[in-house]
């Protein structure tokens, strides 16, 4: 009988420590400790037994259940860790991984170029204004002393729409539209835009920003020209002593006209823009009187001014949408 019993718990012993799961584990348990368990099955013999052997057979058999008891608090302890492990395992965070975060965008060179011009304009006194890409044949070119047939025509070939409207070659309509407004002097405004040319290498684009600018006023002069423009490169450059030079030219709307040049780094002379009065029949055509009045003008191309500001080589950078290049830019 005895030896029944530790045979029993040794077998139930090792069934308990074969049980992989919770469910195997409390099936073994019933086997041997519940009521009709091997274990106390045992102990239901006890009453044909001897008083004294009761006893000592009764002891070991309570002993037996009392270590199987230990051994399935054990093993249930065992398997609810390793549950708790797996569970852990299986939702582990690695919170060292970096955040997916939102990155801020920045503005394009050429935009941060035009707000650093249209600040300086501003700050002389000059507004911004604003006009249609695409124009009639009026705005872009006769108003502005560029008849039909005029040669100048064939250096600004543009973009032909429906019925004869062009996309804008430059940006002056916006002040033909300006001044047609406006009615009478003084003037004085920045005309910043897209403008379009049939034109395509490393230093042209078919469509680029330019920035005219305008003074229509009683006795404004070409000197009033030369100190303005004068004084917003050097500060656009930020460089005081910076050499500029008016090199007389043509356009059709302007008399007299001029190049722009300032001097590079290099000791060359590298052009910037073009200016001069505006042309008298110009002044007509937006029904101003140019026996009372006198204006200058000027265009620079902003995207050069962006590429000799950032020392960027290629025009074609600005238009690539190249996040490596952009992001350079970010303020
Ligand atoms: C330039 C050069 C010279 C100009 C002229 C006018 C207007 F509308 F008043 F006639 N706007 N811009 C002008 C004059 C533009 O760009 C190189």
């Amino acid at each position: 009988m005895q030896n029944n019993a530790t045979e029993i718990t040794q077998k139930g012993l090792a069934a308990l420590n074969a049980a992989n799961d919770q469910q195997t584990l409390e099936i073994t348990k019933a086997q041997y400790l519940g009521k009709n368990g091997e274990l106390n099955v045992l102990l239901k013999q006890l009453g044909s037994m001897s008083p004294e052997e009761r006893k000592t057979v009764g002891a070991h058999i309570n002993e037996c259940k009392n270590q199987f008891q230990a051994a399935y608090n054990a093993k249930r302890a065992q398997l609810e860790e390793a549950k708790l492990q797996a569970q852990l395992d299986a939702e582990a965070l690695d919170v060292t991984l970096p955040g997916r975060t939102q990155e801020l965008g920045g503005l394009h060179p050429v935009t941060l170029t035009l707000q650093r011009v249209v600040e300086l304009f501003h700050s002389m006194g000059f507004d911004v204004a604003d006009g249609p890409e695409i124009e009639d044949d009026f705005h872009n070119f006769q108003a502005l002393n560029i008849p039909q047939n005029h040669p100048a025509r064939a250096m600004q070939d543009t973009f032909y729409v429906e019925n004869g409207d062009v996309l804008r070659t430059h940006t002056s309509p916006i002040q033909i539209r300006y001044m047609l407004d406006k009615k009478e002097p003084p003037i004085r405004i920045i005309a910043p835009g897209r403008v379009y040319r049939v034109d395509s290498d490393a230093t042209h684009s078919p469509m680029f920003h330019q920035c005219e600018g305008l003074w229509v006023e009683e006795g404004v002069t070409f000197a009033d020209l030369k100190a303005i423009f004068t004084d917003f490169i050097r500060r656009f450059f930020e460089r005081d002593d910076l050499q500029v030079r008016f090199r007389p030219s043509f356009f059709p709307f302007t008399e007299p006209s001029a190049e722009i040049d300032i001097m590079g780094e290099n000791g060359k002379w590298l052009e910037v823009g073009g200016c001069g009065m505006v042309h008298p029949n110009v002044l007509k055509n937006v029904n101003i009187n140019p026996e009372q009045y006198t204006g200058f003008a000027f265009g620079i191309g902003l995207d050069r001014f962006a590429m000799l500001r950032y020392n960027v080589n290629d025009l074609r950078l600005f238009f690539d949408n190249d996040l490596a290049f952009l992001k350079q830019f970010k303020a």
